[in-house]
């Protein structure tokens, strides 16, 4: 068994990489896909999967991991209709388990899926990254929330759908009364309601950290830290409820030993995701090359404890810088991820050669 490395890809027309590409990086088996023009709380109908398994699966690819089918607000709320759009959750898995998928990464964070100031923060090396810079936060979200989508070289990202944008107000208006408590309870509540269609289809839910990982613009962020965590994996305490642990989300704040939550907590990552984190002294942080001497996160001993606990779940490389003039979608493009995918395997190639020759 060893670690099976992926790949983020946003599909056909809506992504700058291409599946060839991918192909070329040595190791790469399994493609993280997404329906990405479904709003949430939507049912990923059959045919649509197909169209995108007819597309995956010719280059010698599986389609194990899905990023993400993304919770409604209804939902994170416990308001207005949760309990239609928990229904229609629970056929998306179904349908997405007839395609053979293990895996859905998710997260459950208020408004916001993550936040960044700026997309584009020059580094000595040329290159550029997402940096995020802590007094800008405490300014308009609307600001930040317009600058994230005017610098999308045309495409979408993740979370940030223009339509649900559209609407900040509303949305802040409606998770005035959800506290922290409470979003914990529908949490809870929407898992309990999917543990047995997980338990029927084999399918893991596996949870993103919340990013960046402490409150933001009055909104609470509930994974955050190892006690989060840990209350999260006990509060529904089953195999199908897993993580997607995010070492740069986590590493975001220097007081998480992210190598240390691998350890505790093996058995219920299902999902890594892997990138490296540079940070101030003043709290902002900057996004950086996944070699281990470029920041703070600590990509060797993540790695270690990664082997060490026996991790055959699926990994990829996280967020790459903008490298060598590429125009891609920020954070997704092909050359700094290639890297980093190789220099990921490169590591889990020498811990496994070591044991071999042992
Ligand atoms: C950012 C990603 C997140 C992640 C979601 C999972 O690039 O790590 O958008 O996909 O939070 O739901």
């Amino acid at each position: 068994m060893s670690v099976k490395m992926s790949f983020r890809w946003f599909g056909e027309g809506n992504d700058t990489v291409s599946l060839r590409d991918i192909r070329q990086i040595p190791g790469i088996e399994t493609i993280v896909w997404a329906l990405h023009h479904k709003m949430p709380g939507e049912v990923w109908e059959k045919d649509e999967i197909c169209a995108v398994r007819d597309q995956i699966v010719p280059f010698g690819f599986n389609m194990d991991v899905v990023e993400s089918v993304n919770v409604h607000d209804d939902i994170k709320t416990g308001s207005g209709s949760r309990d239609l759009y928990i229904d229609h959750y629970i056929q998306t898995i179904r349908n997405l388990a007839e395609f053979g998928v293990r895996v859905i990464c998710y997260n459950f964070m208020p408004v916001f899926d993550w936040t960044r100031t700026e997309l584009y923060h020059p580094l000595e090396d040329g290159s550029t990254a997402f940096f995020y810079e802590k007094s800008r936060i405490l300014d308009d979200p609307k600001k930040m929330a317009a600058y994230i989508l005017r610098n999308q070289n045309g495409m979408t990202l993740p979370g940030w759908e223009p339509e649900r944008i559209a609407g900040l107000d509303e949305l802040f208006e409606k998770y005035r009364p959800v506290t922290k408590e409470k979003l914990w309870g529908n949490l809870q509540y929407f898992l309990e309601k999917l543990m047995p269609v997980c338990h029927e289809t084999g399918i893991r839910m596996a949870i993103h950290q919340d990013d960046p990982p402490w409150d933001i613009f009055g909104l609470p962020h509930l994974l955050t830290d190892e006690a989060s965590v840990s209350r999260f994996l006990q509060m529904v305490d089953d195999p199908c409820n897993s993580l997607t642990l995010c070492a740069g989300t986590l590493s975001a704040n220097p007081e998480n030993d992210v190598a240390d939550m691998v350890r505790r907590h093996s058995d219920r990552i299902a999902f890594a995701h892997i990138r490296n984190v540079r940070h101030y002294a003043n709290g902002d942080f900057s996004e950086a090359s996944v070699r281990d001497q470029c920041g703070e996160t600590g990509i060797l001993r993540i790695m270690k404890a990664l082997y060490d606990s026996g991790y055959d779940g699926y990994i990829r490389p996280d967020h790459g810088r903008q490298i060598w003039g590429e125009q891609s979608r920020p954070g997704y493009g092909l050359y700094d991820r290639a890297l980093s995918a190789m220099y990921l395997l490169g590591v889990w190639d020498t811990l496994e050669s070591e044991r071999n020759t042992d």
